[in-house]
């Protein structure tokens, strides 16, 4: 199998225009700065695709939104609840500037982040085939989504670093049970609830937080769950692990839904 890199290097030639795909919950962790820099070097337009941004506030996404603007056009969209689909659809013609021809357009991003759920919302519903589970598209699939455009839908192309186990966590491309240091990356969920969604996480662990750090309040659900290792202490793994598989299956967001 091609290597990612010669994957992600075929489809930024053959496109006219790509779409990097970020997880509007963390956008600056899922934006991937060597690529935005080859593609300025080239001259090859793209625009910034906060996708998943129904489980984000407006505040949040308005000031993420400006940042990205400063490189590249960005827009923010949910492909689940077809918002922001249209106006994607009108960015891509503009930016891509192109008359009379087909227009190729390469979805990239980190695994999971939404490439083929976003191509889906602007091509029309199960087009492109799309997963739960990182690493769903293998290869490079061609999506014809009508009125001109083509979509290039890729795996997660942008390698990941081996040892960046915060975004393998958040992003879902590993799961709790292959992750070296589960309480790291709970600890980055609390953080990352705390600053968007506290009422949510406490509601979800009934846990009542004031000012806290991440550790404390990782200690609180675990007592709260009652992990409790054989001397009465705090089992902080096993609350580390809830943590994490709450929040890739999404149950941590659902009330905001
Ligand atoms: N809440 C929410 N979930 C989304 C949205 N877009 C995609 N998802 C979910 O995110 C997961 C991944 O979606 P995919 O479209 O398969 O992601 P991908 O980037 O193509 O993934 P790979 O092909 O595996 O790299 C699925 O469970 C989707 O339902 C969105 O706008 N909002
Ligand atoms: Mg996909």
């Amino acid at each position: 199998m091609a290597s990612q890199k010669m994957i992600v290097k075929d489809v930024i030639k053959k496109a006219d225009i790509l779409l990097e795909v970020v997880d509007a919950r963390f956008p600056d962790d899922t934006r991937n700065s060597e690529i935005e820099r080859e593609l300025k070097r080239i001259k090859k337009p793209f625009i910034i695709v906060l996708n998943k941004c129904d489980l984000v506030s407006k505040e949040k996404l308005e000031k993420a939104k400006s940042r990205m603007a400063k490189t590249a056009p960005a827009v923010f969209v949910s492909s689940k609840q077809r918002f922001g689909t249209t106006m994607l659809r009108h960015k891509i013609l503009e930016v891509a500037d192109i008359q009379g021809r087909n227009i190729t357009v390469g979805c990239i991003g980190y695994p999971n982040t939404g490439k083929s759920s976003v191509i889906n919302g602007v091509a029309g519903r199960g087009k492109a085939s799309t997963s739960a589970i990182s690493g769903h598209t293998k290869g490079v699939q061609i999506v014809n989504a009508g009125s001109r455009i083509v979509f290039l839908d890729t795996p997660g192309v942008f390698p990941l670093d081996e040892h960046d186990e915060y975004i393998q966590g958040l992003l879902g491309v590993k799961d709790s049970t292959h992750l070296k240091d589960p309480i790291g990356v709970a600890m980055k969920i609390i953080e990352r609830m705390v600053e968007d969604n506290k009422e949510i996480l406490e509601s979800f662990y009934k846990v009542k937080i004031t000012d806290e750090n991440s550790y404390d309040i990782l200690e609180m659900i675990g007592t709260q769950c009652n992990f409790l290792k054989k001397k009465g202490a705090i089992d902080e793994t096993r609350a580390a692990i809830r943590i994490i598989n709450d929040w890739q299956k999404g149950a941590l967001l659902e009330e905001e839904l």
